[in-house]
């Protein structure tokens, strides 16, 4: 086992008795606990393993602490206040694993309690903002704005509408952070900065008229407060981190010697792109190596499309092949072959001196095939009608654009239709998208009929597109009828 040098002192393996981390937290919290400057929605592993992790290693993490809410369930607040906030990020190489406690965050709370929210987003310390709340919660129709449709949305819109402080609270996490921003308006504690860190192209621009949107459908004067006030930062954001397992916390135990009821495993890879404004300040999150730019569509652009758009790829094609996880979908010659394709059609819309594609791509081969990293492809796969807009539809319109046919992402797409048409009743993750119904009722259809609804899901201008509707048709089953015996 290695530890890593900057984390307290943990690295005796098997030194200390076993016990919980909670009972170590004097030891591993060397200081007093940070004050709370930072307010986190989307209390998940990602969270743990990237924003919390560079807020740790920031050289001025004594000043800032984060205060992360869950989304729709406590148990991920819960698990961790009891262990006084510290978990341990495994960083998981080809070569081994090294364990790290991290200690930013200084309170952990449930979701469902917007009043703590609501005060602390209003408390004058509170600088920043971040979000990890998934693609799906921005609740974006396929024309990109706010479908103000969408029965949380509807419903969150009457909470406000009612005072907001009145029967209920709101529920979606633009809701709450609806709420809570006008807390701080009615509080007079001046700008902050939110920082989208979801896989959303644009995602500060995304989060600026998601949340205005919202709040301009409760009060107008609210809507304009924020945007003269709130600074949305967009960012790129990368750490592949499947979920936690509980061998993973045997692992925990058996190398560090206490028991860590939270702990998140990740690659020993990170990056974290920037672009906006901190009015009321931030950690210094460079020292960890975060970037600051002002023009972030090209990174963000290579992250989405070379990344999570051969992620979606393997996702649907590794599953309709019968495979489970990343690194055994890259191992399959027929799934390689389609995300090398897909990547030469992204490549060809990606500009930028310093963009380095071929050093990326080789690195990327490199990270998917880490078979240490059970990275699970139905994990992957959820939200697919979110995530294919920003994935895989970009890249064939570009193409289209370009007079090609873009056939390797519509192949994504196609996969996608096909593997919602899987049939999912022994599998413990089913389909999962904000559209299920939706895509269900597509899949009552057959032929052309079936492929234009699902492409209108996406894009509708694609879906009255004959070519590309005809195009997506003919590579349907690409995948299918193929399964790799296990
Ligand atoms: C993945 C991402 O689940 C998914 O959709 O593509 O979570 C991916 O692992 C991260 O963006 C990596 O940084």
């Amino acid at each position: 086992m290695t530890t890593n040098q900057t984390g307290p002192a943990v690295s005796a393996a098997n030194s200390l008795p076993q016990t919980s981390l909670s009972q170590l937290s004097r030891t591993l919290r060397p200081v007093a606990k940070a004050p709370v400057r930072i307010v986190h929605l989307g209390l998940g592993a990602f969270h743990r393993s990237h924003q919390a992790w560079y807020t740790h290693q920031a050289g001025n993490s004594a000043e800032w602490g984060i205060a992360s809410f869950t989304g729709r369930r406590p148990d991920a607040a819960l698990a961790l206040a009891e262990q006084d906030g510290l978990y341990t990020v495994v960083e998981r190489a080809d070569s081994g694993d090294s364990f790290e406690v991290i200690n930013s965050i200084v309170e952990a709370v449930d979701g469902a309690d917007v009043g703590r929210l609501a005060e602390l987003v209003a408390a004058p310390a509170t600088a920043v903002i971040t979000l990890t709340i998934t693609e799906a919660a921005y609740r974006l129709g396929s024309d990109g704005q706010l479908d103000r449709s969408a029965p949380d949305v509807v419903a969150d819109l009457a909470l406000l509408a009612d005072g907001g402080a009145g029967k209920g609270k709101p529920t979606t996490p633009l809701g709450r952070l609806v709420f809570a921003l006008a807390a701080r308006r009615a509080a007079g504690a001046g700008p902050l900065a939110v920082v989208c860190c979801d896989n959303l192209s644009n995602n500060g621009t995304v989060a600026h008229s998601a949340v205005v949107g919202l709040a301009g459908a409760w009060d107008a004067e609210l809507a304009a407060w924020i945007d003269a006030n709130i600074s949305f930062v967009s960012t790129s954001v990368d750490r592949i981190t499947p979920r936690t397992t509980e061998a993973d916390l045997a692992a925990v135990e058996a190398a560090c010697g206490y028991r860590d009821n939270s702990p998140v495993v990740a690659e020993p890879f990170r990056n974290w792109v920037l672009s906006g404004e901190f009015p009321a300040g931030r950690p210094r999150w460079e020292d960890a190596g975060a970037v600051f730019v002002d023009d972030i569509e090209p990174y963000e652009n290579r992250k989405l499309w070379l990344l999570n758009g051969a992620h979606s790829m393997l996702a649907y094609a590794g599953q309709l092949r019968g495979h489970t996880t990343v690194a055994e979908a890259l191992g399959d010659p027929l799934c390689l072959r389609a995300v090398e394709r897909f990547w030469d059609e992204a490549e060809a819309n990606l500009h930028g001196a310093d963009l380095e594609i071929p050093t990326y791509r080789a690195a990327l081969l490199e990270r998917f095939s880490n078979a240490r990293i059970a990275h699970h492809l139905a994990q992957i796969a959820m939200d697919g009608s979110t995530k294919l807009r920003m994935r895989a539809v970009p890249v064939l319109q570009a193409e289209r654009a370009q007079g090609r046919s873009g056939s390797a992402a519509a192949l994504v797409i196609a996969a996608w239709m096909d593997f919602s048409g899987m049939d999912f009743s022994a599998t413990a993750a089913g389909f999962h998208d904000p559209l299920v119904a939706e895509v269900s009722a597509a899949n009552r259809l057959s032929g052309t009929g079936r492929t234009r609804a699902m492409l209108a899901l996406l894009n509708p201008a694609l879906a009255g597109d004959d070519a590309v509707v005809q195009l997506i048709e003919n590579l349907s089953g690409s995948f299918s009828g193929l399964a790799v015996q296990e």
